[in-house]
Formats: structure tokens, sequence, C-alpha cells
């Protein structure tokens, strides 16, 4: 497994934070409240599950205690923690960037990527919006931003964020 180094620098804070005598080593038990620095809330059974993990990775018998953990194997076991949680961030991000790319879709009727005057007016007509070329081009020059007369994805996005917001209707 190979760490990013974003990831192994919030690993070893986290680390160091729990080894505060410098050992280089941290007790099985402590693992909760690594989770817990991780901003995870863990039941009993989870923290016991992860000291599983880290006896089979020790390879330890049965009748053994449990292992003390250095940071090698800190990371190993609390990698896909870290990488579970920022990949739920990642996927509220991308449910967003899919609802603006669909709606985008919606307006760029020839796929270009981008949307002219008469693929905005037809896009609003369609739904019930009646205006004008002029309007249109109104509506269009408040946020094309590089002024080129159509609108791409990252200008059509400020367009959804002003019409959702409130009071931004005329
Ligand atoms: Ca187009
Ligand atoms: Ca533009």
């Amino acid at each position: 497994m190979v760490l990013r180094s974003e990831e192994q620098d919030e690993l070893r804070l986290i680390f160091d934070m729990i080894d505060s005598h410098k050992k280089g080593v941290i007790e099985s038990q402590e693992m909760g409240r690594a989770l817990r620095l991780m901003g995870d809330n863990p039941k009993h059974i989870e923290i016991q599950r992860l000291v599983d993990i880290i006896r089979v990775e020790c390879r330890l018998e049965a009748h053994q205690k449990d292992p003390e953990i250095d940071f090698h194997l800190f990371c190993v076991v609390l990698t896909p923690k870290l990488r579970l949680r920022s990949s739920t961030r990642d996927k509220d991000r991308t449910t967003a960037t899919s609802h603006l790319k669909d709606a985008f879709k919606i307006f760029d009727k020839d796929g270009d990527g981008t949307i002219s005057v008469d693929e905005f007016m037809h896009a609003m007509s369609s739904m019930g919006e009646r205006l004008s070329k002029k309007e249109v081009k109104a509506l269009m020059a408040e946020v094309d931003k590089d002024n080129n007369g159509t609108i791409d994805i990252d200008e059509f996005s400020q367009l959804m964020a002003g019409m959702a917001a409130p009071g931004a209707k005329k």
C-alpha cells in the first residue's frame, strides 16, 4: 500500500498525539482514540475488529496478548479507514457535479460543450419561460465571464447558483 504524503502526515499527527511519550509504539487498545481523533465515533466492537486485523497482520496466536503498534502497522490498519472517509466526502461532491452536468446537457443540445444563445432560448422555452433574444443575451452576459457569447460549464454553474439563490430572480 502506497501512502499519499497528506495521508501519511495526517496519520503521523494522530500517532504522535497518542504516543505522547515518544515510545514509537502505541497500545492496541489506544486504536479507539486514534479513530476518535480521525473524527470517528467508534463502538467497542469496531475497535475490537481493528485490533483483530492487527493481530492477523502480526500473525499472532490466540494465546498471545495484543501487540503494540508501530507507525507502519498503524498506517496499514488505518489507511483504509482514512480513504473510506474521504471517498464519502468526494461522493457528495461528485453528486453535485453530476446534477450540474445533467442540467448542462439539457441546455447544450448539440453537445459541443457550450450553450449558445439559441440553445439557451430553446431550453428556457421548453421549460415554459418565453424570453426574447435580448433577455436571453442579458441573462447570459451576467455569467459569461470570458465574454465569448456562449456559456461553458463553469459559467453555467454560476448561473445555476444565481438562480438557486433567494431573491436572485427579478
Ligand atoms: Ca452547444
Ligand atoms: Ca463564455
